[in-house]
């Protein structure tokens, strides 16, 4: 009797022991299960690299202000290939860029999206993965210009923010910039621009509802006031002001000290050292003064433009060894030379080394200017 008593005692326990033994085996699985999957996406939801706007300023996550500062390539249909990963590292690490804008034309007679979506879309991924990757901000922008009002092409804006915000909603480091630059008299921020962010944001904000998103201003992005005095009813948007140093001064920096009293983020998503055509002469002294304004008011700030163009807003050299994707105008580097005796050679056929791709070694005047002002207000 005793005997048996025992023996079914130490059954009893066994099944206890077993019992929480298998308990404590599922109960790890299940946790290990969401860890695996779901941790990762709870992480980046939950990641302080998430910007957010509070006044007229913008913050992180953990509540630190934050000032971007970066290039913004030329139109992706001509100059995507210069955007390599080596040298989006450089301009984060040696620069101190902390944003690359990516500018996808949309206007279908300049090959943008309109004209090849899916080419488009590619290049745009592409850029944003490897912006991620070295953890920058990157800004997607729908480049509207001579499409002059953002409604004209409203609804491949939808489709293009839609499909994109889906497949990074959960991506902290992408910013939407959803029209360049509205232009045109006849195109007003009440009647046109303003109805078409209210739609475009609706879109972005379904799939990833704490996304930054940035609104283009009439006039080419140089009447903030109208906009200061009817805003988006949303929150986390940033208005453009763009300036060009030899076509503005005084009244825009005055229009965007009017929008700062009244607790308007506004965003410099594009500048230059030239006037407004990107070409011709710089203008050292207003881009300076333009700078110590942006560090006094601690804006964040976008330079137009990372491209190998012969035009004088360029950063590279016209002989940067990278070819553009398709010849916008002609501009490449020859790729033959004479030796002593007039016979031609490629160099493809000669002992030359590679040439160099570091950027640095082929910076234009503005360049050259530029890369100082990144990495002097750090
Ligand atoms: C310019 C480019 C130039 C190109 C032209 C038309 O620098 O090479 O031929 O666009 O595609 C802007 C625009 C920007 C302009 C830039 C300089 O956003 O697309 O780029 N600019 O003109 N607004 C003010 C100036």
């Amino acid at each position: 009797m005793k005997k048996k008593a025992i023996i079914f005692a130490m059954l009893i326990l066994l099944v206890i022991v077993l019992g929480n033994f298998m308990d404590f085996k599922n109960g790890k699985n299940i946790q290990a299960q969401i860890t695996h999957e779901e941790q990762q996406k709870i992480d980046i939801i939950n990641s302080p690299k998430w910007l957010k706007t509070e006044g007229s300023q913008l913050k992180n996550g953990a509540g630190e202000y934050v000032q971007l500062k970066g290039l913004s390539s030329h139109g992706i249909q001509w100059y995507s290939n210069l955007i390599t990963y080596e040298n989006l590292e450089k301009l984060k690490n040696e620069w101190n860029t902390n944003v690359f804008r990516i500018a996808m034309y949309t206007d279908p007679n300049n090959g943008g999206y309109v004209y090849d979506s899916e080419e488009c879309t590619q290049k745009v991924y592409n850029i944003v993965d490897m912006a991620t990757k070295l953890d920058m901000y990157v800004i997607i922008d729908w480049h509207t210009l001579k499409d002059n009002n953002p409604k004209t092409y409203q609804s491949q804006s939808e489709e293009f923010f839609n499909k994109v915000s889906e497949k990074y909603a959960n991506n902290p480091y992408v910013i939407y910039e959803i029209c360049n630059e509205p232009n045109g008299k006849s195109v007003t921020w009440a009647n046109d621009v303003k109805p078409y962010a209210e739609n475009i944001i609706k879109v972005i904000r379904k799939n990833s509802p704490k996304s930054l998103i940035v609104v283009g201003t009439p006039n080419w992005c140089t009447d903030l006031t109208t906009v200061a005095d009817d805003p988006l009813n949303y929150d986390n948007v940033m208005y453009s002001c763009h300036f060009y140093a030899g076509s503005h001064g005084q009244n825009l920096q005055s229009q965007i000290d009017y929008c700062i009293n009244k607790n308007i983020p506004i965003i410099i998503s594009e500048c230059g050292i030239t006037d407004s055509s990107g070409n011709g002469k710089i203008y050292t002294e207003s881009f300076e003064n333009w700078m110590s304004y942006i560090e006094n008011k601690k804006l964040s700030w976008i330079y137009w433009s990372f491209c190998n163009k012969g035009e004088e807003s360029s950063v590279l050299r016209q002989d940067y060894p990278i070819k553009a994707d398709n010849n916008e105008t002609q501009y490449q580097a020859e790729n033959y030379y004479y030796d002593e005796y007039g016979n031609i050679h490629t160099v493809e056929e000669s002992n030359t080394q590679p040439a160099s791709t570091d950027i640095d070694e082929y910076l234009t005047e503005a360049g050259n200017i530029v890369k100082n002002y990144m990495i002097q207000n750090n």
